[in-house]
């Protein structure tokens, strides 16, 4: 039988704040997730439905950048579009926060802060794209140059789009910058790793065993990630815009965006439920089912539950 759960905590994934929603979001996501929110309530049940924007990452950067405003303009700006577009739809959320919020950065602060000090990080140093004009460290996509498959002069850092090769920044033919066109140097740079590699034959038993009711394009997506053996994922980046990595030697460093993004869920808990967010969070007898979009399965079904 299928096991009786005392309250459920939906959660509806955070879209980018760069860009207004568009018809997929709401297909995908949120009509869905409001009529199983309403669905519930209106059978008497102890449900929570969160959700808000997530205003972290290099995209939101990058948009600043070329409009010469600042990313929290940008993020300012869209979660605005964002939060009254998902209310004049009526999509009944009982909070629609936000990534920048005060207590998100706490939040996220304090989660990577308790990981780091029970020893559950790596470090690692590894060589990155850095652009001495700029003064930064370039994430994979920000490098462009010339394809050593088919020429193309255009190829970014992580993949050619005239032959659809994949590729590593060290592929290119005279690596550039994006932002500023100046060639790129490699240079070191130290991050915190998770160690995925660890939780495995945990995830394995929780999601091949525990979850076959799970849809089956994600419960394969998971087992094709299992089957190929997970590796340590980083979870800081060199970045000004998002959460500093609360330690000490990391500054210019940030929690990689979905790092944070995910504990969203718990902050914007916690905004609405001061007294009360932990039994959404803690209780054996709640469960949370997460609404997202294709493109989330692995941050939803493998990363989170292992930061968890
Ligand atoms: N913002 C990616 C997306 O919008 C990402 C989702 C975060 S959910 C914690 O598809
Ligand atoms: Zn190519």
């Amino acid at each position: 039988m299928e096991k009786k759960f005392k309250r459920t905590l939906i959660t509806t994934a955070l879209p980018y704040a760069n860009g207004p929603v568009h018809i997929g979001h709401l297909a995908g996501v949120y009509v869905p997730a409001d009529i199983y929110a309403r669905y519930l309530r209106l059978r008497g049940e102890d449900v929570v439905m969160v959700g808000g924007s997530d205003e972290h990452g290099v995209p939101i950067t990058l948009r600043a950048r070329k409009e010469g405003i600042t990313p929290q303009e940008v993020v300012d700006r869209y979660h605005t579009i964002i939060k009254d577009s998902l209310e004049e739809l009526g999509v009944s959320f009982d909070i629609y926060s936000r990534t920048t919020s005060k207590l998100h950065h706490e939040t996220a602060s304090e989660f990577f802060r308790h990981l780091y000090d029970k020893g559950e990080f790596t470090v690692q140093t590894a060589l990155q794209p850095y652009d001495e004009k700029s003064g930064e460290f370039l994430a994979d996509r920000y490098v462009v140059g010339t394809c050593p498959r088919c020429h193309n002069e255009n190829a970014y850092g992580d993949q050619c789009e005239a032959c659809g090769s994949s590729l590593n920044v060290t592929d290119l033919i005279n690596p550039r910058s994006a932002l500023t066109g100046e060639p790129v140097k490699m240079r070191e740079t130290t991050h915190w790793y998770l160690p995925l590699d660890k939780w495995e034959p945990k995830l394995r038993e929780w999601i091949l065993e525990g979850h076959k009711e799970w849809k089956t394009n994600v419960y394969g997506q998971c087992k094709s990630w299992l089957d190929a053996g997970l590796q340590p994922r980083a979870v800081s980046r060199d970045l000004k815009w998002g959460v500093p990595v609360p330690v000490e030697g990391a500054e210019g460093k940030v929690l990689y965006v979905w790092f944070d993004a995910p504990i969203g869920y718990i902050s914007n808990t916690k905004e609405l439920l001061p007294d009360t967010w932990e039994k959404y969070w803690k209780d054996p007898e709640s469960r949370i089912i997460n609404f997202i979009g294709k493109d989330n399965i692995v941050f939803h079904c493998i990363v989170f539950p292992s930061m968890l």
